[in-house]
């Protein structure tokens, strides 16, 4: 190449890259994504590397920011921003997505799935198929399905061993009727109330305690306010990140399979991630003073919480199906 034709590469590069500089900005916005978590859980991890890969494959057409720490809002007011469009992309636990989304709340029904195990495999095959083309009617597109372990209970008051250990209790649940009637399926008194406002309820004794799962009774310091956690694994709810279809139908194709692949390649991350986590957080509160209890029989506390099942399919005949194709599963 001799050199006037390298001086007309040179500028004929430096033209195309100025000229995909203005269709960048002239055409795409940043979209906003909603995550509740801080930044360091595997959650958030996972969001930033979706984000960052779909960036990187659509060569910067596609950017966007995530919002960690619920900045853009509690759980429940999030979903309606994403279904109407507001908030762009989110990272949901299917727990309060089922007041709004019926087929979200299969997995919500206590002591449904068998094991994480067991919870992936449904997941990422037709009982996840049926859960997300629910969730498309409403407006949000699942990506990826991620992972939140097994949620327990923990207070300030007394270790719980059996369902009678619950009675009196002030227990805080996540917006949804399903896990008010949990709770008082046990005689508990349930309040459902934002995951920002539980640190100090707890601390002023508005709750006794609440349920969750290791890193997020870890990453919230709930455990510095509510001493005994109790092993109940009473609730194995995964959790999505989602686009919204609105932001979703302005995608090319192209676009739609990039998003795609990036959030089931974050799901990955996210559930190896989520491991290390939950053992590192089991540590840090055992090591910062909580007193963590097994239950030697589950029993009693599936036996307690049936009426959740015939309260919720007495509602949603139509989901019997789909219970039992968990249920029933291996
Ligand atoms: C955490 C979930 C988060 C919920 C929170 C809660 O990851 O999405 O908001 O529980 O209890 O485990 O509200």
């Amino acid at each position: 190449m001799n050199a006037t034709t390298q001086r007309k590469t040179l500028i004929g590069a430096a033209l195309v890259s100025a000229m995909a500089i203005v269709g960048t900005s002239a055409g795409a916005k940043e979209l906003r994504g909603w995550n509740i978590h801080v930044e360091d859980y595997p959650v958030s991890i996972a969001m930033e590397s979706f984000m960052a890969e779909v960036a990187e494959k659509t060569g910067g057409e596609i950017t966007g920011k995530t919002y960690h720490n619920g900045v853009l809002g509690s759980q429940p007011d999030a979903i309606e921003q994403i279904r109407l469009g507001i908030i762009d992309f989110g990272e949901f636990s299917l727990g309060p997505m089922g007041q709004s989304i019926p087929e979200t709340n299969v997995v919500s029904l206590p002591f449904i799935f068998k094991s994480i195990p067991q919870m992936y495999e449904l997941m990422d095959g037709e009982v996840g198929e049926a859960i997300g083309a629910g969730m498309m009617e409403k407006g949000m597109v699942p990506l990826g399905w991620y992972d939140a372990g097994a949620r327990s209970f923990y207070n300030s008051v007394r270790p719980i061993n059996t369902p009678a250990d619950v009675e009196g209790l002030k227990v805080r649940v996540m917006s949804n009727d399903l896990f008010v009637g949990m709770v008082e399926s046990m005689d508990g008194n349930a309040t459902p109330m934002a995951f920002g406002e539980v640190y100090q309820s707890i601390k002023t004794g508005v709750v006794d305690g609440a349920e969750n799962n290791p890193p997020s009774y870890e990453s919230t310091n709930h455990f510095e306010v509510a001493k005994y956690y109790s092993l109940t694994e009473h609730l194995i709810i995964p959790e999505c990140l989602c686009m919204s279809l609105n932001t979703w139908e302005k995608l090319t194709p192209e676009q739609q399979t990039i998003v795609k692949e990036a959030g089931q390649a974050s799901a990955t991350l996210q559930r190896e991630l989520w491991q290390a986590r939950e053992a590192a957080s089991m540590k840090t509160v055992q090591d910062g003073g909580t007193t963590v209890n097994k239950i030697a029989d589950k029993g009693p506390f599936q036996a307690a919480m049936a009426p959740v099942y015939q309260t919720f399919l007495a509602a949603n005949p139509d989901l019997q199906g789909l219970v039992d194709m968990i249920r029933t599963a291996d």
